[in-house]
């Protein structure tokens, strides 16, 4: 079947052998079957149009595939698709410094992204711990956030322009990098954060901003999680805050132990906030530190006296995700407005005691915007797939109190396959008709991403 592959591209683009096969066909999920029939590499956006109009022809399945560090299963390849990867397609075709836009291919990398806009004296604010690894294509599909969103916003709010292959074969390009563009839909947010359901990314014009002043960056020890937003609102009305991320203490020992670090205060705390803010903002912070310490609701803190320690205390938050990898988490990231934190976290608590009394639970998230990453640690007695039939079977209840909260089942890390047939919680059924016919429109041979975000 995938032999008319050999008619679009050269040999060289195209790797059908085994490892190739089990290293494209992944992301960060390891709970789904790893089956591909081919790799391909396009170098151009020509050979992305004639791959479609291949795909269209011969009945093939397309998933696209940046830096596979997505975690919902949105860039496995489980049923003999072709892996459609953009590692060769990662230049950074031009920069305009009066309108401040560079325009990338979907391969480059984030972080050679956030370089290259140093050496412009500009900034690429969108920052999460696999920046190293995620592709800007992939950070579009799935609208990544990460930790400077309660400043920065998400990634859509950086995307000025964007050429798009539909998965009919058309190319879009989609409003040119304007500020101001008032034509109509803005079909540009249709794709961003669509999964690679509707088409290829395969070009973006990205904003770059001026670049903040030195940062610095406070743990807080706090005991109660209600006094977490408490703290938040103290410092939000006093500064503006670059980020605001929490974790439990529980996190806290799995990351020093893991990456031996020392811990950043001296008593143990329920939970810490790790907050990140203008240096000359320090006056202002310290006042807002002392009110909380008053208030009851913080009982230590510490703040960075070098880039060296603000990066050591950014580890305790950034090396959470890799440091619990090894106990096969159940990933939960979980969204409700900052106002419906404090009782949504406390009914969710109660119902994971409830329901996991044996199973180690890890707290921590972007809390400033709402998002919550709650995340199950298999015990050692359970196989895999016994934890996670258990832990899948308490999902609809914990999926039952964000919908009740009008929340997101998936705040960040998109739906894939991981989240897919929970989408009624988070979307109408009005919502959900509107995504099929858009998907019948842009994608009407189904070959984009098959089975992801969307049941067929
Ligand atoms: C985070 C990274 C992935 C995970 O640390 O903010 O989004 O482990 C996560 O949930
Ligand atoms: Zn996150």
């Amino acid at each position: 079947m995938t032999q008319a592959l050999d008619e679009c591209l050269s040999s060289k683009q195209i790797r059908r052998d085994a490892d190739s096969l089990q290293h494209w066909g992944v992301d960060w999920t390891r709970s789904f079957p790893v089956a591909p029939s081919a790799v391909v590499f396009p170098e151009s956006t020509d050979d992305v149009i004639r791959l479609v109009q291949l795909a269209n022809r011969e009945g093939l399945s397309l998933v696209p595939s940046g830096g596979r560090t997505g975690l919902s299963g949105g860039a496995v390849a489980s049923n003999g698709e072709v892996v459609v990867s953009f590692d060769r397609m990662n230049r950074i075709l031009d920069f305009e410094p009066a309108d401040r836009l560079v325009t990338c291919q979907a391969g480059v990398v984030t972080q050679a992204l956030q370089t290259y806009a140093g050496e412009q004296g500009l900034f690429y604010p969108v920052d999460f711990a696999s920046s190293g690894s995620s592709q800007i294509g992939g950070n579009i599909a799935t609208n990544a956030g990460g930790i400077k969103v309660i400043r920065y916003g998400l990634t859509r709010d950086w995307v000025a322009g964007l050429r798009v292959v539909t998965g009919s074969g058309a190319l879009l390009d989609c409003n040119h990098g304007l500020v101001k563009n008032a034509t109509g839909y803005d079909l540009r947010h249709l794709f961003v954060g669509s999964e690679g359901t509707l088409g290829f990314i395969v070009e973006a014009d990205i904003r770059l901003t001026a670049p903040p002043g030195p940062q610095l960056v406070m743990v807080l020890g706090v005991n109660r999680f209600r006094d977490v937003l408490a703290v938040l609102g103290r410092f939000q009305s006093a500064l503006t805050l670059s980020a605001f991320e929490f974790f439990s203490e529980l996190a806290l020992k799995k990351v020093t132990a893991h990456r031996e670090l020392p811990r950043p205060l001296a008593e143990q705390a329920a939970f810490y906030a790790l907050l990140e803010f203008d240096e000359s903002a320090m006056e202002l912070a310290l006042q807002a530190f002392e009110a909380c310490v008053d208030e009851g609701w913080v009982q230590d803190g510490v703040v960075s006296q070098s880039q060296a320690q603000a990066a050591n205390l950014w580890q305790l938050r950034e090396g959470i995700s890799e440091s619990i990898a090894d106990y096969t988490p159940y990933k939960n990231d979980l969204a409700v407005r900052v106002s419906q934190m404090p009782d949504f976290l406390d009914e969710v608590d109660a119902l994971v005691q409830e329901n996991y009394p044996d199973f180690e639970v890890c707290w921590y998230g972007h809390i400033g915007d709402g998002n919550l990453h709650l995340n199950i640690l298999k015990p050692n007695n359970l196989t895999a797939e016994t934890f996670f039939q258990r832990c899948h079977e308490i999902s609809p209840r914990i999926f039952e109190r964000v919908a009740f909260r009008n929340g997101s089942i998936s705040a960040e890390h998109g739906v894939g396959l991981l989240k897919r047939d929970f989408l009624a919680y988070s979307r109408s059924s009005e919502e959900l008709a509107v995504m099929r016919a858009l998907k019948q429109v842009l994608d009407p041979g189904q070959v984009m991403n098959p089975g992801k975000l969307l049941v067929r």
